[in-house]
């Protein structure tokens, strides 16, 4: 007999599928492999054809368009999941968008009033809209929330820029849901991923030289993989981590916790 996965049977939203690449495809990935059944929403039809053939991989044919700046939308795809389950388990929330322009060069010269309202608008906003819109649902399920964050939220580094404030507010935002709807039985929780080379951190200038810096000052001395937030974010939203709620989870070879890291010798210098 085959043992139950950690999420057999329960019912998953994810949003923030643009590539096979994406953290959030790695996490529906997880899991379908662990016996949940998935749906999910896209932005743009250009993606949704995307979306729509990785979804069938894992088996999944409930496919919703989505932009989460838009109420409207966030009501259907609320309206569409009811219309198929009467209660969701888990809700992975994977978007961040900030103007290329704004991620690049100087902060304080870069953040416009309209970069920082789109920034926290699409990155932090729409976790808290999303949840509202699905809480009913949540609620019959005792259901799990997971997001993706980032370093920048809690420390200064270059071109994050204005996404660094907007993570901060995405972070303050799962304590306040999770302090909010515990007493529904609904845990919100973050996973603070390092750096992974995915369609969101292509093109960011000077993102070959975070990972190098990375993988020589990590305590686990290199980077992480998309496998390795996945397997987190699973945990956050199994049962196994019934007890956890309101936190930020890191999942970057240990990176955040080094204060001061001299370098290592030339391998094979004794
Ligand atoms: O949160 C992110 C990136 C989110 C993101 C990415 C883009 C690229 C395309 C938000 N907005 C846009 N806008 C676009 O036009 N990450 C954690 C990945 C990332 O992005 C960086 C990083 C890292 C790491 C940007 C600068 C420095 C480091």
């Amino acid at each position: 007999m085959n043992r139950p996965g950690l999420v057999q049977g329960k019912k998953a939203l994810v949003v923030g599928v643009a590539s096979e690449r994406s953290l959030a495809w790695a996490v529906a990935q997880a899991l379908a492999r662990e016996g949940a059944d998935l749906a999910f929403s896209y932005q743009g039809e250009r993606l949704g054809e995307r979306v729509r053939a990785l979804a069938s991989e894992v088996g999944s044919t409930v496919v919703e368009p989505c932009d989460v700046s838009r109420d409207e939308d966030i009501d259907a795809l609320a309206r569409a999941i009811a219309g198929r389950w009467d209660r969701l388990d888990i809700l992975v929330h994977a978007v961040a968008f900030a103007p290329r322009e704004a991620l690049a060069g100087g902060f304080t010269g870069n953040t416009d009033r309209e970069a920082f309202r789109l920034a926290h608008d699409v990155s932090a906003y729409s976790l808290v809209g999303l949840v509202r819109a699905l809480r009913p649902l949540l609620a019959a399920a005792a259901g799990s929330v997971v997001t993706l964050s980032y370093l920048g939220a809690e420390r200064a580094l270059p071109n994050y820029n204005v996404m660094g404030p907007a993570k901060a507010s995405l972070e303050a935002s799962v304590r306040f849901l999770a302090f909010d709807l515990g007493p529904e039985g609904i845990r919100v929780n973050a996973v603070s991923a390092g750096p992974v080379k995915t369609l969101a951190a292509a093109g960011i200038p000077g993102f070959r030289r975070m990972l190098d810096h990375v993988q020589r000052t990590a305590p686990l001395r290199r980077s992480i993989t998309a496998e390795e937030v996945a397997n987190a974010a699973l945990f956050l939203l199994s049962g196994l981590a019934s007890g956890v709620s309101g936190e930020t989870l890191y999942v970057d070879a240990g990176y955040h916790i080094v204060g001061m890291a001299f370098e290592d010798p030339p391998s094979g210098s004794g």
